[in-house]
């Protein structure tokens, strides 16, 4: 339990690395049936959301996720209409999925309220939009969710995850894939969250590999600063069927009804750029 004017500080053991946020009070501590949620002041990233000992999210810079995570994979979509968000239960891809006026539904599965109640709270500004009546907010299992939908009713799925552990470690799998694909109508994109490039190259290669041995005919990851997560580094991977990630719909990116803080025609095609290390690794891994 962490004191006023102490670090928080998020550990990576196998990397000898670590992130530290100075913390000016402990505004919440919950432990829900699935996880413990901790929500701290901090003295530089606004407030600061911690599931497990995790960091989730910061007031400051929560933009580039949440951007990252909705506006490539919409706008490389022709016509992206029924979205669906796995996990997202701070409300932050929420939120800008709904600033897509072509967007007629969002159905969000969480499996814990607590989260979103926690969010409600501490991160009003990302909750704002909740009432919009083109979102659905469910508390349940994603995985059972994606499972029971009906075929091609989709398209697009973002599973906006914790790590692969506790709860999260099913929507890392070749079976969850599977489902999302037969989710998903024809030119349908699932998106997740799939960890550092720097530090997380297994996950990373094994997403694509599951991706595509689950039917999905392509994939791509996009890269893209996050400073509060392990090393720095993030990434979110993208799969479909039919279509290129190269042909994404710029023209409509730079005529957008709405503001972002990051995201924009440029960095969405900057963020396709695959480096060295990573291109060598996914071809071993996909046996080209
Ligand atoms: N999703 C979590 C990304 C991974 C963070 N990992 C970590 N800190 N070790 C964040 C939810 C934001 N909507």
């Amino acid at each position: 339990m962490l004191q006023p004017n102490e670090w928080f500080t998020e550990i990576v053991e196998d990397e000898g690395s670590a992130f530290s946020l100075r913390v000016t009070g402990k505004l919440h501590e919950e432990q829900t049936p699935y996880q413990s949620i901790e929500v701290y002041a901090t003295a530089g990233f606004g407030n600061l959301m911690v599931i497990d000992g995790f960091v989730m999210l910061t007031s400051r810079e929560n933009f580039l996720y949440h951007e990252m995570m909705s506006h490539p994979a919409l706008f490389t979509h022709a016509d992206p209409r029924r979205v669906c968000i796995i996990g997202g239960g701070d409300c932050g891809t929420l939120r800008e999925v709904l600033r897509h006026p072509g967007v007629e539904s969002v159905v969000q599965i969480d499996i814990d309220e607590g989260v979103t109640r926690a969010a409600e709270c501490f991160f009003p500004e990302l909750t704002a939009a909740n009432r919009d009546p083109r979102a659905r907010l469910l508390f349940a299992d994603g995985i059972r969710w994606v499972q029971e939908a009906a075929p091609a009713s989709l398209d697009l799925i973002i599973v906006d995850s914790t790590d692969p552990v506790g709860p999260a470690i099913g929507l890392f799998s070749g079976d969850f894939y599977r489902d999302c694909e037969r989710a998903l109508a024809s030119g349908g994109i699932l998106v997740q969250q799939s960890e550092s490039p720097l530090y997380h190259m297994h996950i990373l290669t094994q997403m694509h590999v599951e991706m595509r041995r689950a039917g999905f005919a392509d994939t791509r990851s996009l890269f893209f600063p996050q400073a509060v997560y392990p090393s720095g580094w993030m990434t979110a991977t993208m799969a479909r069927n039919g279509g290129s990630f190269d042909a994404f719909r710029a023209e409509d990116v730079r005529a957008k009804p709405f503001e972002t803080q990051y995201y924009n025609a440029e960095i969405h095609q900057a963020a396709l750029a695959q480096p060295e290390f990573f291109r060598r690794a996914l071809a071993q891994a996909l046996g080209a």
